[in-house]
């Protein structure tokens, strides 16, 4: 299959790598200069669980895309959410009337965004459990195992995502159909929710943070206001099942050294955090529901707080 990832940071190295290791003809966008210019000079290097990777894989800056010949059959976005209009509105070229365009963003609500620039036959979404860590420009560490969820927005349902599902699964991604991707969303959205803010105000990976005795309580307040929200909107969601996979990011033999990408981007690299679109999401939706959200509401403002002592950009 023919593949754009749009957005070629942590996340995107990981299933460009993967779906090229898995011989699919698959190019790379962004827009940061460093990155591409280390992947153009020295391919994308990867530490794949321990074991070092070189890709050659096309990379190309967003801002000439309208000049890239590639008629893409997959479009994955893996932006981050700010970056997400942009980096559509540069690759419209490339959306051709055939072209799925798969988000796996962390967040809720992206689909209003992609709206504007695919029809909605041709939209995936979904969410991931896959992990990735970048370590400079050209280079990830990748380790552990993960999965993707995804549902097809149009009326062509799971026949519409059937090939794309194939082709994930064929380069041992694991993928699988959701007929009810909201609640998909929101359990995922409940771990970047808690781990991520709680994490990167910690100063802690998840399983230090799940070794203090308060971590229980807090995470269990935080869950229950994303509960609260997703009931009011029809969303069915089992609140134990949720902390269950929540606390299990805490193991420390599966995932729990793990720092959360907003870890790495506001405390590492000083950039810019996904907060708004998690537990502030979550505060907004609260606000029009009549549900009080203050765990989720003083998280927000702890990580902005955090933004711009750090002068993030
Ligand atoms: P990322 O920050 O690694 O990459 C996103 C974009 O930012 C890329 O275009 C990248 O080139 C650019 N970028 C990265 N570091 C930069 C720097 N120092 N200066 C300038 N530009 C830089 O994002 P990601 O972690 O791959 O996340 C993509 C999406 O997937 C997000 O919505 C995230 O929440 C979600 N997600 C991440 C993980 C993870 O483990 N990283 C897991 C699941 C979901
Ligand atoms: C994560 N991490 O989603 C993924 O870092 O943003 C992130 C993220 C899967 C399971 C636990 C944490």
């Amino acid at each position: 299959m023919k593949i754009i990832i749009a957005g070629a940071g942590a996340m995107g190295s990981r299933f460009a790598l993967m779906l090229h290791q898995a011989r699919n003809d698959v190019i790379l966008i962004d827009g940061w200069p460093d990155h591409i210019e280390a992947i153009k000079k020295n391919g994308l290097q990867a530490n794949l669980n321990g074991e070092h990777v070189q890709a050659e894989i096309p990379i190309y800056n967003q801002k000439a895309a309208g000049t890239v010949d590639f008629a893409a059959d997959l479009v994955i976005v893996f932006t981050k959410v700010m970056q997400l209009d942009g980096m559509l509105q540069s690759i419209k070229p490339l959306i051709h009337a055939h072209t799925k365009v798969l988000c796996l963003l962390n967040g809720i609500g992206h689909e209003d965004i992609i709206e504007k620039y695919v029809p909605l036959d041709n939209i995936l979404l979904g969410n991931t459990m896959w992990t990735a860590e970048l370590e400079g420009p050209g280079k990830v560490k990748l380790f552990g195992a993960g999965g993707v969820e995804l549902t097809n927005l149009g009326t062509a349902g799971e026949a519409g995502a059937a090939a794309v599902i194939q082709v994930l699964n064929d380069a041992q991604l694991n993928a699988n159909y959701s007929h009810n991707i909201m609640a998909s969303i929101y359990k995922k959205a409940c771990i970047n929710g808690t781990m991520n803010g709680l994490c990167t105000i910690l100063d802690s990976n998840m399983a230090d943070f799940g070794d203090t005795t308060v971590a229980d309580p807090i995470v269990e307040s935080i869950v229950g206001e994303f509960y609260q929200v997703a009931q009011a909107q029809g969303i069915p969601l089992d609140q134990e099942d949720v902390l269950a996979q929540v606390k299990a990011c805490y193991n420390r033999e599966t995932i729990g050294l793990h720092h959360p990408s907003m870890y790495q981007d506001l405390i590492i690299s000083h950039r810019l955090t996904e907060i708004d679109y998690i537990n502030g999401t979550i505060v907004r939706k609260g606000k029009e529901h009549g549900i009080a959200t203050p765990y989720c509401l003083f998280l927000t403002q702890l990580v902005h707080a955090k933004e711009q002592l750090l002068k993030a950009k």
